[in-house]
């Protein structure tokens, strides 16, 4: 081996050939590997460093100075490739992440309120306007403000386990809003003017009833309220809420045991105008609601003064409503979660 072998122009060469490369390198994937080949342990540049301590004395310090110097430049070279790179990796990577604020949002489609709801607002709304106040209970209740309070003896048999769902003895899921007017009549001094709309439960289940079902119930009480009081302001509902001027109502005598008298209300069909169709069962009416003047017994549990006032109250079956208002024909559509169902109602 002589000393031929590490002249000038051979480092000058590798130099050249290093900065080339470097200059050419596309990433720094390829850029690490060009370090790695000339400064690496096992590198050229390494190769020749290693060198310089076996040439003569003479030579060495020259030669030393230039190999250096050669790795200084390809080191420098390599750095400012490796800026370049990153900082063009990081523009690309901007513009790849960039975002065109112009574009239209993806839109999220309105949801629907459930025609039940539309329903109990419809409701809930005609009533405002007579002055009602909206009033809200307990769904789990005890036999005392479910049955006791509203006339409904012991042994009756609304009051059956095949009828209600009992939670445990003396807890049971609410058959009806009328607790929520005996808790009313409790808490608040007549005159009263409410309606109680929301859930109640059932032990019954088939194509006409669902084990859960919506009510809305009405309570007033005040002086010299009468019959006739209810009569003027149930046609004003219906007639309100069908939006039918002349729909006509017709008032049958019937038996609650928390009302007495009571009464069924009939209406003209909605479908056949009286005519005689499936719906009204070839009848032309259609049964709509109950009600009827509160029982005395009523007002004595709820502690209302029976000398001073009367009142009337009645109840009605909101998913029945909602069918009759908008057709439909199957009690279940609106416990099924169907979409193309449920977006009818906008
Ligand atoms: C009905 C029919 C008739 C009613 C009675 C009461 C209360 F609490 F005041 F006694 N609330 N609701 C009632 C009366 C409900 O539903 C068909």
């Amino acid at each position: 081996m002589t000393s031929e072998q590490f002249t000038d122009s051979t480092v000058t060469a590798m130099v050249e050939a290093a900065i080339a490369a470097v200059k050419a390198s596309a990433d720094t994937t390829v850029l690490e590997r060009l370090r790695v080949q000339y400064l690496g342990k096992n590198g050229l540049v390494t190769a020749q460093l290693k060198r310089i301590g076996q040439l003569p004395g003479a030579e060495r310090r020259a030669f030393g100075q230039v190999v250096n110097r050669a790795k200084e430049v390809i080191q420098a070279g390599i750095e400012r490739r490796l800026e370049w790179l990153t900082a063009q990796q990081l523009d690309q990577q901007l513009l790849e992440d960039s975002v065109d604020i112009s574009l239209p949002g993806r839109t999220m489609p309105p949801g629907t309120l459930h025609p039940i709801t539309r329903t109990l607002r419809r409701i809930e709304t005609i009533f405002s306007r007579l002055g009602f106040q909206v009033a809200d209970g307990p769904e789990i209740e005890d036999e005392y403000h479910n049955f006791e309070a509203l006339n409904i003896p012991r042994h009756h048999p609304a009051r059956a386990m095949h009828d209600t769902f009992y939670v445990a003895k003396n807890v049971l899921l609410r058959t009806h809003t009328s607790p929520v007017q005996i808790r009313y009549m409790h808490s608040h001094e007549p005159p009263l003017y409410i309606i109680a709309p929301g859930k109640v439960y059932r032990c019954d289940s088939d194509v006409t009833h669902t084990p859960m079902f919506h009510q809305i119930e009405g309570l007033v009480v005040d002086r010299d309220i009468s019959f006739a009081d209810l009569k003027g302001v149930l046609v004003y509902f219906l007639r309100e809420f069908f939006e039918q001027n002349d729909l006509k109502v017709k008032f049958r005598p019937s038996y609650f045991p928390f009302t007495e008298p009571s009464a069924e209300v009939d209406m003209g069909c909605v479908f056949c105008y009286g005519e005689g169709c499936r719906v009204c069962g070839h009848t032309g009416w259609i049964e709509i609601l109950g009600c009827g003047m509160v029982h005395p017994e009523v007002f004595r549990h709820a502690h209302v003064d029976h000398g001073k006032y009367t009142g009337y109250a009645f109840g009605m079956g909101v998913e029945r409503l909602t069918m009759l208002r908008y057709g439909v024909g199957d009690l279940r559509l609106f416990f099924e979660n169907d979409l193309d169902f449920l977006s009818q109602f906008k």
